[in-house]
């Protein structure tokens, strides 16, 4: 058995402060740390957007963050701008250790397309790589962290364990946005994929 730990996320726009900031998001960052060096390979992603993305709620004229809107691909939440590609909200945040990390895979960059999940775009068919490297890294056993618990934890899960990964979500090293029952939901999905939450 080798295991990955998944760090989802801990950028600055996702913490207090930031444009999409996760309440208490920069709470989890001391125990990540703490946890890395018990895994065989840490990978790190950063959601990283184009200016003007789809997702963003100031592309669609006369609607508001948090609307909701149907894309080719399905419902979409629509979000504040956040994690431009080269900006300070998309950097990861300080505290984060990111020496130990094997890998970075930045996600969200196709225009059209939002991508929660660490291993697909929201089509659920366009991969980022991820699932690819760690088979090729023979992981086996894949522990995630990070923000947002309810979306790209919660997506990067589900998929995880659809590839075939024994998947661990660390509930007290993630935190949620939790949006109209988004978190009840997510944990529901999670479970529902075999994803063993501790
Ligand atoms: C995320 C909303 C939009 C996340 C990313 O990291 O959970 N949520 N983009
Ligand atoms: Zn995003």
């Amino acid at each position: 058995m080798r295991n990955a730990l998944i760090v989802i996320d801990v950028q600055n726009d996702f913490c207090p402060g930031g444009a999409l900031a996760v309440p208490d998001g920069d709470a989890i960052i001391a125990g990540i740390n703490a946890r890395m060096g018990e895994f065989d390979c840490v990978v790190l992603t950063q959601d990283w957007h184009p200016a003007g993305h789809s997702s963003f709620a100031s592309s669609h004229p006369a609607k508001e963050p948090y609307d909701v809107i149907e894309m080719p691909y399905g419902p979409q939440v629509l979000w504040p701008d956040h994690c431009v590609q080269g900006t300070q909200g998309a950097a990861f945040h300080p505290a984060l250790s990111t020496d130990p990390a094997d890998m970075i895979v930045r996600k969200g960059y196709n225009p059209d397309v939002d991508s929660y999940s660490a291993f697909f775009e929201n089509d659920h068919t366009t991969p980022t790589g991820l699932g690819g490297y760690l088979k090729s890294r023979d992981i086996s056993d894949i522990t995630i962290v990070g923000l947002a618990l309810d979306f790209c934890v919660n997506y990067s899960a589900v998929d995880g364990a659809k590839l075939g990964f024994k998947v661990k979500v660390i509930q007290d090293l993630c935190r949620a946005i939790d949006l109209n029952g988004s978190l009840g939901a997510a944990l529901q999905d999670m479970s529902d994929a075999g994803v063993q939450l501790i």
